[in-house]
């Protein structure tokens, strides 16, 4: 029942999406509102990042109480196999309202549900993302406390079933059980990757482990694949929108819509605009375009080699810059 649901309100989000407008007479004037407030403001993890106020994730709270988190649902479709993808990007949670975060998982992605986490909790000293989760099996249990002043009656129990580094993805696999009083249960596979400082892009073997990081939350999602996987870096823009438009330029290379070159085309481009559209300043600088650009050419030329002279990627394994031949690693599964 939750997964016809929740498959309903982001077919029609992306029906209005398509039109590119809303067809609400009562709606915001312009796609490209903000949401404002002193409730807003307190909540934003920076003042100067926010979703757009027709297309945020709503809370499911109780009459009277703010349903504001700094979430945006974001849909793609690939162009050939015209596959919808959700995910929901959002910021690091801060301290008080780290019950937000697991309310929306809770009611908006299907079990088990995904977050990709590419940020540290701390950077140069600074907090980036309050560790919101259970961080080690010495302290295994979290409770969403219901009588915190942002929690609005929500509670939940998480709890960390098992932890493994996975080294070839830089990334740290948490799986962890979310539970509500009445003893429903859903699962979560939380990945947080060790390889993207802020502002920057993964370089050497973390661009490699990226692409495996994508790979691995993709199978962790394989169950549901329409249930949106959750994003998240700090401000949920630069890192967030990176990897979402690494995912769907992946995809489009391997079902072959990228084959035939067309010099008018520009598919990174396309995308970021797209993503653009449903999240603010998605992908951020010229540093993170630049990379998508990158790693799309190193694929293509690794699809070029393989369809017309026969030499198989997933034959070689790159170790710092080289190439070897030899057997690929598996992922963690
Ligand atoms: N009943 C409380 C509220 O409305 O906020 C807390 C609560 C909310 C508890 C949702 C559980 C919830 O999950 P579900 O909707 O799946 O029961
Ligand atoms: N005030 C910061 C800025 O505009 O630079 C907000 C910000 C912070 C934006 C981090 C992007 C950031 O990166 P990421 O989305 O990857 O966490």
């Amino acid at each position: 029942v939750h997964t016809k649901f929740i498959d309903l309100e982001w077919e029609q989000r992306r029906r209005l999406l398509q039109g590119m407008q809303t067809t609400d007479p009562q709606g915001p004037p312009s796609q490209w509102t903000r949401v404002s407030g002193d409730v807003v403001m307190n909540r934003n993890r920076y003042a100067n990042v926010d979703p757009y106020l027709n297309n945020r994730i709503r809370l499911k709270v109780p009459e009277g109480h703010s349903d504001y988190i700094n979430a945006s649902p974001i849909v793609l479709r690939n162009t050939k196999s015209e596959t919808v993808t959700n995910f929901i990007a959002t910021q690091g949670p801060k301290a008080e309202i780290t019950s937000h975060i697991w309310r929306m998982l809770w009611h908006e992605t299907a079990s088990p549900s995904v977050i990709i986490m590419l940020t540290q909790t701390h950077e140069s000293g600074r907090e980036k993302c309050h560790p919101y989760f259970p961080l080690s099996p010495s302290n295994p249990t979290l409770t969403v406390n219901p009588h915190d002043e942002f929690a609005d009656g929500f509670t939940a129990t998480v709890t960390l079933l098992s932890m493994t580094e996975d080294p070839a993805a830089r990334c740290t696999v948490r799986e962890l059980e979310m539970r509500t009083p009445d003893d429903a249960t859903k699962v979560v596979w939380h990945l947080l990757f060790a390889g993207w400082p802020d502002f920057l892009v993964p370089e050497g073997a973390d661009r490699a482990a990226l692409l495996r990081l994508i790979a691995l939350s993709q199978a962790k999602n394989a169950a549901n694949p329409l249930s949106p996987r959750v994003v998240h870096c700090s401000a949920g823009v630069g890192r967030s929108g990176t990897f979402i438009a690494l995912d769907w330029l992946l995809r489009e290379l391997e079902e072959g819509s990228l084959d035939e070159v067309d010099p008018t085309a520009d598919p990174v481009a396309d995308v970021v605009d797209r993503l653009r559209c449903q999240r603010m300043m998605m992908v951020q600088g010229e540093q993170q375009f630049w990379f998508l650009y990158d790693v799309l050419r190193g694929k293509w030329r690794e699809r070029w080699r393989k369809l017309h002279l026969g030499i198989d990627p997933d034959a070689e394994v790159e170790v710092a810059g080289e190439v070897v031949n030899g057997e690929g690693e598996e992922g963690a599964g």
